[in-house]
């Protein structure tokens, strides 16, 4: 059970505050839009990796008159006037995203991951340099140095992948292509990667060839504050990250680093290089995330999320998938459909007709397109915030094997089992 889900009258409280708010807007075929989203929220098992569902304060706080002030610039240094409030709302999540991090410097204005990412690349490189980043097909991110991004087209990018047989890192691959192409950064972090990452042996081959080490932890963020995965600190020279995935906060980014000198350097990428005014509202939403991702609760939630994946991993592979690396030690894993006549795609649209969201995502050596694909991605950073538990993973992974084994077949009672779940743990 999660903070919030520990007291029945708070959930309800938070379901009716919702459904009033959107019911009460003017703009009624908008808030038809918004109603009908948050019905497939309710009505719907969700395994997108990357997605969460927020405290009510977060809401409230994205939702509030914040949204209002422009403020660019940070907190005793604005461009404007009336800043005296969001200074503190500010400075406030900064202390708590430095004290989860255990960091010296946080920025937390970041829009987005991308853009986070993006300011690191403004704030230590210039066009053309070396960026060595995991290829997308082995779990990396697209701005790790996909050729459609804005990393792939202004920087020179090598890319490492995984063990063609355990599908882990190759750390000697890592080494080597950092030796032969020298690059000015090297990244590590991932969007699909279902294993521990080594930090400390990335620190070194950065070392060894003068580069700078971004971690990008935006998957596994939640994992790292609570202890369930290695810290990228003392390691990266600068980490960044999301805030709605594992760590359960608003959508947005944040860059942290120890180095006063790349701090004072992010912060100009961050604006004015990059973004104008911050989001205020996000920003009050962020700080009010690392402070609930500072408590056990959390941290027990955490726990499960890892749980979950686990025995989620294991009823899959009872039932005959394969998953990429043969399991999972965070909170995804990636079904591996190489060699079978199912795609990606065809997988997650099939499930989606039994309200099971997922997303396809490649393998490492995928045969098939991007929009194919041979993977699905699956998580329980979702789920395990409703309250599911290690048990409810084997009913899931029935009903995907139901759906996928029959694809011509009735979804009725599929669905069925879906709704029974989604009504056990619903949503507050
Ligand atoms: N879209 C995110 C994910 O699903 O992992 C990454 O940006």
């Amino acid at each position: 059970m999660t903070q919030w889900q520990n007291t029945e009258q708070q959930g309800h409280a938070v379901t009716h505050n919702i459904g009033l708010m959107h019911h009460a807007m003017m703009d009624q075929e908008m808030a038809n839009f918004i109603n009908a989203e948050n019905k497939r929220q309710q009505d719907h098992i969700e395994l997108i990796a990357s997605e969460n569902f927020v405290s009510r304060d977060i809401l409230m706080a994205v939702g509030s008159i914040l949204t209002n002030k422009y403020a660019e610039g940070y907190p005793g240094k604005r461009y404007y006037g009336g800043c005296e409030y969001v200074d503190q709302v500010e400075q406030l999540a900064i202390e708590r995203a430095k004290s989860l991090f255990g960091c010296g410097f946080a920025n937390i204005q970041p829009h987005s991951g991308s853009q986070a990412n993006q300011a690191v690349f403004l704030a230590l490189l210039n066009p053309g340099d070396t960026i060595l980043g995991m290829s997308m097909d082995a779990g990396g991110h697209l701005t790790h140095g996909a050729k459609v991004s804005l990393t792939g087209k202004w920087f020179n990018i090598v890319s490492y992948g995984v063990h063609p047989v355990s599908h882990r890192l190759d750390m000697d691959q890592v080494r080597d292509l950092a030796k032969k192409h020298r690059p000015k950064l090297i990244i590590v972090g991932a969007s699909s990667y279902p294993r521990v990452l080594n930090f400390k042996e990335f620190r070194e081959i950065a070392d060894e060839v003068g580069a700078f080490l971004l971690a990008d932890v935006a998957h596994i963020s939640g994992l790292i504050v609570t202890g369930h995965h290695p810290h990228p600190f003392p390691h990266a020279h600068v980490v960044t990250s999301t805030t709605h995935k594992t760590l359960r906060g608003p959508r947005g980014g944040i860059v942290l680093t120890n180095e006063e000198g790349l701090a004072k350097k992010i912060d100009g990428a961050v604006f004015p290089g990059l973004q104008g005014g911050p989001l205020m509202h996000v920003i009050a939403a962020k700080g009010i995330c690392f402070k609930e991702a500072s408590t056990p609760e959390f941290s027990h939630y955490i726990r499960s999320v890892c749980d979950n994946s686990a025995a989620l991993g294991r009823a899959l592979t009872q039932r005959g998938y394969h998953l990429v690396s043969g399991g999972t030690d965070n909170h995804l894993l990636v079904v591996d459909f190489s060699g079978s006549a199912l795609s990606g795609q065809a997988a997650q649209q099939a499930l989606e007709a039994v309200r099971i969201t997922a997303n396809k995502n490649g393998v490492p050596n995928d045969q098939r397109s991007y929009v194919q694909t041979s993977g699905l991605r699956l998580g329980t950073a979702a789920v395990t915030t409703r309250g599911f538990m290690a048990a409810d993973m084997d009913i899931i992974a029935q009903c995907i094997h139901q759906r996928l084994n029959d694809l011509g077949g009735p979804v009725d009672a599929v669905i069925k089992q879906v709704q029974a779940l989604c009504r056990t743990y619903p949503l507050q």
